[in-house]
């Protein structure tokens, strides 16, 4: 049975020994993260106060520059992370190349990289609409103490060590996996600790949900048109219920819980999709995989792309692990 009262730090520590490479050294990177998170939720929460406390551009009462929030958590994950010395690069979506941590110090012996979306859905911000900031963890495939090179970057999603969300809702979240299943952890505000609130997420084999842009839909390949007919028509459990909230880490948590799919497809506008391969789509795909769902482009695994720069984009299906294989049917049986 799981202990429903077990802390986020504690639950780490508890299963540090299951991780693959137990130095410890995972652990201490999933705490900054945790730590990061809260006080990007600290700030987060005050964004409605805005008007009142001044806007991005204004100088708040400490006479510093106010930051717009994704600029913020950018530099709040990146600082954590660095400042404690236990990652030697970190590729984020607000940046346009990746950092390298340490590179003057031969004996610096960290061996991960991550990659990170710090605020993903920030344009719901202003509408008090949850947002979330998405993370992947990889080991360096270069030699401990180098400077990371691009290779340590663009590595298959199947290598993924780690990866998680926080997801900044009704209540704050964070959700992660380093292979052995999806915990969720919700953050008690009064004492500031993440508790054990969702061990072993899993997503519903099937769903009733479909989650998409579909305001987009005239420009959508012809097998994801005939598939959102198919889900709107009245037959055996359909026509499914469309829920979308526009912020890829509330559709995907809520689609984990209930059971559901989200897309978003390439378009005639939007070639490749609009989702980032690597900061977005592969950490969700490791979760959703690892919670038993699925994840695909249409016709491939998303963890098995061989990513080809920083800030690639693919196409992405996500979610009940029947409702994307329908999909992808679809997709096959409606070339254009
Ligand atoms: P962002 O990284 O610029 O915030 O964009 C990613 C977000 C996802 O969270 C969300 O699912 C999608 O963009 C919504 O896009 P659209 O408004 O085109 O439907
Ligand atoms: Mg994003």
């Amino acid at each position: 049975m799981p202990n429903k009262k077990q802390t986020l730090g504690e639950f780490i520590i508890e299963n540090q020994s299951s991780f693959k490479y137990t130095s410890g050294e995972l652990s201490r990177l999933i705490n900054s993260i945790r730590l990061a998170a809260k006080v990007v939720n600290h700030e987060v929460n005050k964004a409605g106060l805005v008007d009142i406390i001044g806007a991005a551009g204004d100088t708040n009462i400490q006479g510093e520059d106010q930051q717009k929030l994704d600029v913020y958590a950018n530099d709040k994950f990146i600082q954590t992370m660095t400042k404690r010395n236990i990652v030697c690069g970190i590729a984020s979506e607000e940046e346009d190349d990746f950092i390298t941590i340490n590179s003057q110090d031969e004996n610096h012996q960290n061996k991960y990289v991550v990659l990170i979306d710090p605020l993903d859905g920030s344009s719901n911000i202003d509408v008090n609409v949850s947002v979330g900031t998405i993370f992947s963890i990889y080991r360096r495939v270069t030699p401990v103490g180098t400077p990371v090179t691009m290779e340590d970057f663009l590595q298959k999603g199947n290598q993924q060590v780690a990866a998680g969300y926080v997801v900044y809702g009704t209540s704050t979240m964070l959700v992660y996996t380093t292979g052995d299943g999806v915990n969720g952890f919700t953050l008690n505000p009064a004492i500031g600790s993440f508790y054990l609130s969702h061990p072993n997420m899993q997503f519903p084999e099937d769903g009733t949900i479909y989650s998409v842009n579909e305001g987009n839909y005239v420009h959508f390949p012809l097998g994801i048109k005939k598939y959102i007919k198919y889900c709107q028509e009245e037959k055996d459990n359909r026509p499914y219920t469309s829920r979308y909230i526009g912020s890829l880490v509330s559709d995907f948590h809520r689609n984990m819980i209930k059971g559901g799919i989200y897309m978003y497809p390439k378009s005639y506008k939007a070639p490749n999709g609009k989702l980032r391969l690597l900061y977005e789509c592969n950490p969700m795909a490791f979760l959703a995989e690892q919670a038993n769902g699925k994840a695909s482009d249409g016709y491939t695994r998303i963890m098995d792309i061989k990513p080809t720069e920083l800030h690639q984009r693919v196409p992405f299906i996500c979610g009940s692990k029947n409702m994307v294989e329908k999909a992808e049917e679809f997709m096959r049986d409606n070339v254009e």
